[in-house]
């Protein structure tokens, strides 16, 4: 039973609740005495490559200046000892050189940063080394399977931190193409749900890739054998993962959730997704990796479940059940903040987190816990509150609160700082903000003051304080106008005030018309070598001046270059416009506080006379003219005579510009633009372009050919394309065969004029250009084995060049072309190698490197028995300095594979 004393104080607590104050974040101006404030701190899981210098960052600002210590796996640790250690001055953060042993440095960090009025704690820092070992050394015997078996191939890649991503390639770095069949699991390991006899041809090798150090490491291939048989049996799916009816699974809330299931069976088995009892929520759940794979986004405790998985095939379906249970970390409902109290003031801190299981609060004071502090007769806590009353001066502290459950803790600090002082204001004086009618504007008017001051604003000094209806106060002193009328421009005056004395500021308010665009372009179509006219006409305000501007296809356009573009104050005028002109044109009027655009599009016709018949259909035009005659339809040139039709009052202008696009039903075409011959070694590519002079609809191409002897001439072949062909690739007989070639184009008329061509000689070097060499795959493989080569060979003289410093040197990385999972690194060169890096390329030098020992060994950067490489792909820059020129030009791998591009 409570005692009556018990309810009498509670009530007074819940009074003291209600009068206190709860801070919305106040900013103490730094010239004011104040306990620290840690503003900069490294993450809790804090993973440091271990080539680079360790920086651990702890920064606090605080009057006076805050000094900072550390503690280490719980002990102090004491800075000034270590001489690789140093602390920046003015901060807590602490600079750790690289050194041969960064392991050393590896533990739990904490930073303190005290002052006369407290102590702030940072997040415990956990820091790890990262790491990525070699493949165990192992030696896989080819695996055998009947055909129709499912297969899986075991990655188990070397556990790196953070751990690698890995990935399937043959021996010669091409990617095991995967499918619905043949996949990679979340594990690593390659799943095939039924083995075909062709999966024998290829070899199969897992890579794990180490985001962290650039470096992809390479199993031994696995070689498969396949046992053919006359008949694959049909069988129904059965699981390969997960095992088992049902399983089930953990994960936090925001983190993503994984679910995997890969199924056995001839045909292969289909994978489908079902929630019990509830739809899966199609915005964050994604499908991948051909059914197989379940990935939600951003887990909330509504996702925790049964999920089912079903593979079915033609013979049968199976199904198996994860139950997915959702913990959280604890995370924040409310976080205390600063305190700033007068003296004899009331306040409260809060600290409530959630969390599955439900988070502990701990409080501390200035790094200690509250329990054990001295007693406070002014304090008291109350689970997840503090509550402060009669503050007095000297009483300032930080506090500190620890939320945590078995999946992690949120650590706040907040301080009470008991201060007596007049208001002030913080930011500039008499401002001047323009709007633009009717937008939303702020007036701010930062102030400071303890006891916290009143704030008022008043307009043109008149009225009492400004707030509700159209305007809005803030707790931070800005004032909100939600729509800025003509006669709300004026001078407005905020004012703080509290027990200590009063301050005020000014802001001056202007209100501006828009810029609008009260004529704007339009779409038009024009035929190719007129001139266009697009229309901007802009109003603005007349004390804010307006610049135009005009991008087409949002980029802008230069007025200088061709001349063709010329802008002036309302349209923009094309001159001679020409089919790339075509695309839509933005005109953008912009003044200091707003902007206004309108777009318009241009269609350039390629022919004049035909949009211009086309056009006579529209009043205005002239008709089109009659009596066409045509003298010498077989000259290149013709004559023509008409009759001109009724003008309609325009000015005949234009009749037959373009002799050449002049479409003449009694003409055959033109010879095509250019016709070009590629000889590749077994075939030629032949490429041509339509006339200049089609002299009517092209209805396609003809071509004739034979072989050429000597001055024999073999039998004339003859092909015909469709217009829109414009290239044939056509196999020799043998690579010594030549042909001559005569192509024309066709029109209603008949072929028009050929354009003769002869094949060169398979010897005639001068045809082989480098880019046809380069397409044929024989090549490209010859070269990817070459570049590969010396790839390798200067990883096994870099390895063993660096000797002792195999973390030396930063690695940037280069995408191949090749495939995206293939990375080639790039050693910088302000990280020299350390020491002991003269070792020649076939150095026997021999040591041992301590953390490799157990997977180092014979599989740093070598080649096995079976010629496959295990290592790491590693390349020294093109310019080395250490090594000079020479160099330069045998590290050029990384440019051969480039240039193959
Ligand atoms: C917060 O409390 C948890 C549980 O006691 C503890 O593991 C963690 O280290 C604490 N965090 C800090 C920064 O003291
Ligand atoms: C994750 O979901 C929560 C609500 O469950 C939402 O508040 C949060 O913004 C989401 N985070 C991300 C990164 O989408
Ligand atoms: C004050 O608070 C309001 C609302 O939170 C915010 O929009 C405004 O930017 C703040 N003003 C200043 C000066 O921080
Ligand atoms: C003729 O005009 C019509 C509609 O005005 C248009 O769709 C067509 O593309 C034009 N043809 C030519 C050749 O300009
Ligand atoms: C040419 O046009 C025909 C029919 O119009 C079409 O089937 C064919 O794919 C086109 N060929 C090319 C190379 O565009
Ligand atoms: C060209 O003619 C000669 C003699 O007639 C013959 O021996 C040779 O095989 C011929 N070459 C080809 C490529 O047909
Ligand atoms: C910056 C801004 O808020 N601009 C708005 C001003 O008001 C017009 C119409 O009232 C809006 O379209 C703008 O976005």
């Amino acid at each position: 039973m409570w005692t009556q004393e018990r309810w009498a104080a509670l009530a007074v607590l819940s009074i003291i609740m209600l009068l206190s104050k709860v801070a919305a974040p106040i900013e103490v101006p730094l010239d004011l005495k104040q306990p620290p404030t840690i503003v900069k701190q490294s993450l809790k899981d804090y993973i440091v490559d271990p080539r680079d210098n360790i920086i651990i960052e702890c920064e606090a600002k605080g009057t006076p200046v805050p000094t900072f210590q550390w503690r280490r796996n719980g002990k102090f640790f004491n800075v000034g000892k270590d001489p690789r250690v140093t602390m920046r001055s003015r901060s807590g953060t602490l600079e750790i050189r690289s050194s041969g042993k960064p392991e050393d440095y590896e533990g739990e960090y904490q930073c303190f940063a005290s002052n006369d009025f407290g102590m702030a704690i940072s997040n415990k820092i956990l820091l790890r080394v990262s790491k990525s070992p070699l493949w165990p050394k192992e030696v896989l015997e080819p695996v055998v399977v009947r055909e129709g078996e499912s297969l899986v191939l075991p990655c188990n890649p070397p556990p790196g931190l953070p751990p690698p991503e890995t990935f399937w390639m043959d021996s010669s770095i091409m990617p095991i193409i995967q499918d619905k069949r043949v996949s990679m699991g979340l594990n690593g390991d390659l799943f095939f749900s039924n083995v075909l006899a062709r999966d024998a041809n290829t070899d199969y090798s897992c890579n794990a890739r180490f985001e962290f150090t650039h470096t992809i490491q390479q199993k031994n291939p696995f070689t498969l054998k396949v046992l053919t048989t006359r008949n694959v049996p049909e069988t129904q799916p059965t699981f390969l993962s997960p095992k088992g009816l049902s399983s089930s699974k953990i994960v936090l809330r925001g983190e993503q959730l994984l679910l995997e299931c890969i199924a056995a069976g001839v045909p292969s088995p289909n994978i489908d997704w079902i929630k019990k009892g509830a739809d899966l929520p199609s915005k964050k759940v994604k499908i991948e990796n051909f059914g197989k794979t379940l990935r939600l986004l951003n887990v909330s405790e509504e996702d925790s479940g049964d999920y089912v998985c079903m593979a079915s095939n033609k013979i049968g379906s199976i199904r198996h059940s994860i139950e997915v249970q959702v913990k959280a970390a604890p995370y924040w409902l409310d976080k205390p903040t600063n305190l700033v109290l007068a003296p004899d003031e009331n306040g409260r801190l809060v600290c409530r987190a959630r969390g599955n299981p439900k988070p502990t609060i701990q409080w501390l004071v200035n790094g200690e816990p509250i329990e054990s502090s001295l007693p406070n007769p002014n304090r008291q806590v109350l689970g997840d509150t503090i509550l402060f009353h009669s503050v007095q001066i000297g009483s300032s502290a930080v506090h500190q609160c620890n939320a945590s459950n078995e999946h992690g803790y949120l650590l706040a600090n907040a301080f009470v700082n008991i201060l007596d002082m007049a208001p002030r204001m913080l930011g500039p004086k008499n401002q001047l903000i323009k709007v633009i009618e009717n937008n939303r504007t702020f007036l701010d008017c930062p102030f400071f003051g303890s006891p916290f001051p009143l704030l008022r604003w008043f307009k043109n000094g008149l009225g009492s304080g400004l707030d509700g209806g159209q305007y809005k106060l803030y707790h931070n002193g800005t004032l909100e106008i939600k729509q800025a009328r003509p006669e709300d421009q004026g001078t407005y005056t905020c004012v703080a005030s509290n027990i200590l004395g009063k301050m005020e500021n000014q802001v001056r308010l202007e209100v501006k018309e828009p810029t609008r665009i009260v004529r704007a372009p339009e779409h038009v179509t024009q035929a190719k070598g007129t001139t266009v006219r697009f229309d901007c006409r802009v109003k603005h305000d007349p004390s804010l001046p307006a610049t135009v501007t005009w991008l087409k296809d949002d980029k802008p356009l230069s007025f200088n270059w061709i001349g063709r573009f010329r802008k002036d104050d309302e349209t923009l005028t094309i001159y001679n416009v020409n089919p790339e002109d075509a695309g839509t044109y933005t005109c953008t009027a912009k003044t200091e506080i707003d902007e206004n655009s309108a777009s318009a599009r241009l269609t350039v016709t390629e022919d004049d006379i035909s949009s211009a018949s086309n056009r006579s259909a529209f009043a205005g035009r002239p008709d089109p003219p009659q009596d066409l005659e045509l003298s010498d339809p077989s000259a290149r040139s013709v004559r023509l005579t008409w009759v001109p039709g009724n003008e309609n009052n325009s000015p005949v202008t234009r009749k037959f510009r373009n002799m050449n696009s002049f479409h003449n039903p009694f003409i055959e075409p033109g010879a095509p633009k250019y016709f070009r011959i590629q000889r590749h070694t077994d075939v030629v590519h032949l490429k041509w372009d339509k006339p200049l002079e089609p002299n009517g609809v092209l209805i396609g191409y003809t071509l004739q050919y034979h072989t050429v002897n000597g001055t024999q001439a073999g039998e004339r072949k003859v092909q015909s394309f469709p217009a829109n062909v414009t290239e044939y690739i056509m196999n020799l007989p043998n690579r010594f065969t030549r042909f001559k070639f005569y192509l024309a184009a066709r029109t209603q008329v008949g072929a028009g004029e050929v354009y003769a061509l002869e094949s060169p000689h398979f010897t005639n070097e001068a045809y082989k250009e480098q880019e046809d060499i380069a397409t044929q795959g024989w090549f490209i493989g010859l070269m990817c084995a070459v570049a590969l080569l010396v790839l390798i060979l200067l990883i096994v003289c870099f390895i063993k060049r660096s000797r002792g410093g195999k973390y030396a040197g930063k690695m940037q990385q280069i995408h191949s072309h090749i495939n995206p999972g293939l990375f080639i690194y790039d050693i910088d060169e302000d990280n020299k190698p350390l020491q002991g890096s003269q070792t020649s390329l076939d150095g026997n030098v021999k040591e041992s490197d301590d953390s490799l020992v157990d997977y180092g060994e014979g599989g740093d950067g070598q080649f096995n028995e079976d010629g496959s490489f295990i290592g790491q792909y590693t390349v020294k820059k093109d310019k080395e300095e250490t090594e000079g020129n020479e160099s330069s030009e045998a590290t050029s791998p990384v440019n051969a594979i480039y240039s193959l591009a």
